[in-house]
């Protein structure tokens, strides 16, 4: 069986970004492939989090994950820091990737914009990155549009230790969704909706209430125009809503545009369809959270699955590069 690997990181609550443009494809995969999915804490502490809220974070991003439906008899899912592999695989990746390449990175350039004080991890993130994906020697790494140049970079890194220590690892091949692969924001349709946003009425949380999602979806921007169009480039607040509507019930987005006269029949059917479609995965949260011992056991399971293989290529990666064992 081929194998995959993805991520998570437990920044914030999870949103409708993260469950069209990631989850969905993690469900389906877990099925066809020999899948590995991870909430990697240790990439959100590149950035400032309070240490209470990153560990509640990071249960509640397990929870819903087993929510939407990953299965652990099916797939592998753990905590990236119950893993050590990834931490001293990166110290190793570190060694092979170079300072230019991680200053071309463009999530570090957006995301250090501004700051006066940056932190080494937030521009060393990219390797932690490929770590979590070369230690599982993962041939296909489901990613939204934002990760495919870290994707690139990973790639470029493994080609260039197996090329100066020999092959140890697999070259991953980025497959990015076609449904859902970049949501915008409701209030900022020109950019994609993200945990860290400064404004959360632009952004529909997973286990948000449904009230709450239909005021949001309500007060979306959208156009001066009036007719409904699905044209991302010139509308892109009322092609974000087409979109939103078509991956929650399966329908092309540009077959839905002819079916709506107004704005107003729009957000109501979204909101309507958004809705039904997290309905069930908010009531099973709720039911995990009854059980919280058993999620622990999940997790423990997953991160001893995922060490066993991480661990065989950390100790072939270490002895390629000469480390003494
Ligand atoms: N808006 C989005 N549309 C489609 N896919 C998205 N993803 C995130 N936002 C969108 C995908 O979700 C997976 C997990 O994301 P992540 O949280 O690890 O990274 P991120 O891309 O940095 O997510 P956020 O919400 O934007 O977080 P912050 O604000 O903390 O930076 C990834 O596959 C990602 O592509």
């Amino acid at each position: 069986m081929l194998k995959v690997l993805s991520g998570v990181r437990p920044t914030g609550d999870m949103h409708l970004g993260n469950y069209l443009g990631a989850f969905k494809a993690w469900v389906e995969d877990q099925y066809s492939y020999d899948a590995f999915y991870c909430v990697v804490d240790l990439h959100a502490l590149a950035e400032e989090i309070n240490p209470e809220v990153l560990r509640d974070r990071t249960l509640k991003t397990a929870l819903t994950l087993l929510a939407v439906g990953l299965d652990p008899s099916k797939c592998t899912l753990f905590i990236q820091s119950h893993v050590p592999a990834h931490a001293e695989m990166s110290w190793l990746l570190s060694c092979v990737a170079t300072y230019g390449e991680l200053g071309r990175m463009t999530q570090f350039k957006d995301k250090s914009h501004g700051k006066d004080t940056v932190r080494v991890g937030l521009y060393t993130y990219p390797v932690l990155m490929a770590s979590d994906i070369l230690l599982y020697q993962a041939q296909r790494v489901p990613v939204g549009h934002d990760q495919k140049q870290h994707l690139e970079l990973t790639r470029d890194i493994a080609m260039r230790f197996n090329n100066k220590y020999g092959e140890v690892f697999t070259i991953p091949t980025a497959f990015v969704p076609k449904v859902g692969a970049r949501v915008m924001d409701l209030q900022d349709p020109t950019a994609k909706m993200s945990k860290s946003s400064n404004n959360s009425s632009g952004i529909i949380y997973v286990l948000e209430d449904p009230s709450s999602i239909e005021k949001k979806i309500k007060r979306a921007v959208t156009d001066t125009n009036s007719d409904v169009i699905y044209d991302p480039k010139s509308r892109p607040g009322v092609s974000n809503l087409l979109e939103l509507l078509g991956a929650a019930t399966d329908s092309k987005p540009e077959d839905l545009a002819p079916k709506y006269q107004n704005y107003g029949s729009l957000k109501l059917d979204t909101s309507k369809a958004v809705i039904e479609m997290l309905d069930p995965i908010r009531q099973r949260v709720k039911d995990l959270e009854k059980d919280l011992g058993e999620v622990h056991r999940i997790i423990a399971a997953g991160a001893q699955k995922a060490a066993e293989s991480a661990n065989a290529t950390l100790e072939r990666a270490k002895e390629a590069m000469g480390l003494l064992s």
